[in-house]
């Protein structure tokens, strides 16, 4: 198992941001992250940047000026009147204007445009960015929780470079925000792991697959509730293998969205840390620049230990990781188990009834087929 140059990307401001009390979106978890990754000892075995804010131009690479330069302006005092003249820029709950929305967005590009520049520039094996992976904000409008998409927009920055890119987002809900960017184009595949049925965003079936030159680019792959490390594991290799086969990115991007764990308050599946860390050594393997992202993930403690364990795998150190979680300030907010671990709970497996997973996988299987020479 040979070694990756790893680049961390991590703003200490992070943390202090907050979409307001109640809201399940808790950019605390990523400073949480960070510091279990120092407990570790990790930090001194890579590359460790604070990413340049992005600027509201850089935004324009994909979103509208109009919507950016609202973004930049907004606050709680000032929303109620610029919303409104048909402006529909932030809609309801799940997107609040809170304080500093726009810087801590410039935190969360700006890491994923820095990690796209670092890949790209040869400088880095593996690039990560916990702060990222807001799959679901549109070119016009905030959405779930997302306001501006740092994966398009570092997707955009690795386009200026490589010929195809590949994005697999194993985050609870669909990748919307991302396929659509891309849903007309072959340098770019996206393919999405997703709760489907009565589920926010309700896009996201097989049936959709890119149009125009982008047909048969976009894969999705719908699932119930309750799916299993080795069930997800049955449709996920064969099917990030045989795009890897057919399409032959030249960079991967991983939205890491950590809502696809066992006992998330949002999510209901029930994939163990192992499982869902699993997707990184699958890909860490094939040796392809990778960049890491974040996304969902709202039982906090259990966030912080799978990014931090996918931290590890990305360098390569996850056997000689201690399964008791070192000292750290959190420390007793880990309890009642202080443990490196995510369980697998009783929930049953919807997925696996009358053949459901199966039948998904040969349809993908058979979609990718279509795209070889
Ligand atoms: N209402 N507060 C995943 C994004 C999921 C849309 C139904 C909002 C919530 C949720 C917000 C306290 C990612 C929808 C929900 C109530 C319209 C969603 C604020 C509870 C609360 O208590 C809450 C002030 C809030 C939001 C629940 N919203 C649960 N599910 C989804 C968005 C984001 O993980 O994929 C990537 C980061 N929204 O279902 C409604 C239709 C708004
Ligand atoms: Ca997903
Ligand atoms: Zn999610």
């Amino acid at each position: 198992m040979s070694k990756r140059r790893v680049t961390y990307y991590y703003d200490p401001d992070t943390g202090a941001y907050t979409y307001g009390l109640g809201h399940l979106m808790k950019p605390h978890r990523v400073s949480v992250t960070h510091e279990l990754v120092n407990a570790y000892d990790m930090l001194g075995q890579m590359h460790v940047l604070k990413p340049r804010r992005a600027t509201p131009e850089s935004m324009t690479a994909f979103h509208t000026d109009e919507y950016i330069h609202f973004l930049n302006r907004v606050t709680p005092e000032t929303v109620e009147e610029m919303t409104g003249h048909g402006s529909r820029f932030l809609v309801g709950d799940d997107n609040p204007a809170f304080e500093g929305v726009f810087e801590f967005c410039s935190i969360s590009a700006g890491g994923s445009i820095c990690a796209s520049e670092r890949i790209a520039d040869g400088s880095a094996d593996i690039a990560i960015n916990w702060a990222g992976g807001l799959h679901h904000a549109k070119k016009r409008e905030a959405s779930g929780f997302c306001y501006i998409n740092d994966i398009v927009l570092g997707i955009l920055e690795l386009l200026r470079t490589y010929p195809r890119v590949l994005y697999i987002d194993i985050d609870c809900h669909h990748g919307d925000g991302v396929e659509e960017a891309f849903y007309t184009t072959d340098r770019v595949m996206t393919c999405s792991f997703h709760k489907f049925g009565e589920y926010f965003p309700g896009t996201g079936t097989q049936e959709d697959r890119g149009r125009g030159k982008g047909k048969g680019y976009s894969i999705n792959v719908p699932l119930k509730d309750g799916i299993t490390d080795e069930a997800f594991q049955s449709v996920f290799d064969p099917i990030i293998a045989k795009i890897l086969e057919v399409y032959r990115p030249s960079a991967v991007v991983l939205q890491c969205g950590a809502d696809s764990l066992a006992g998330d308050r949002l999510g209901c599946f029930n994939i163990t840390m192992e499982g869902h860390a699993h997707c990184v050594q699958f890909l860490r393997k094939y040796n392809i620049p990778l960049i890491l992202l974040g996304g969902g993930g709202y039982t906090v403690k259990n966030v912080v230990r799978v990014w931090a364990y996918e931290t590890a795998c990305a360098l390569g150190i996850e056997a000689d990781i201690d399964p008791n979680l070192p000292w750290n300030s959190y420390f007793e907010w880990f309890g009642p188990r202080y443990r490196l671990e995510v369980l697998e709970n009783n929930m049953e497996d919807l997925n696996v009834r009358d053949g459901l997973l199966d039948k998904i996988r040969i349809t993908a299987l058979q979609q990718l087929q279509e795209l070889a020479p």
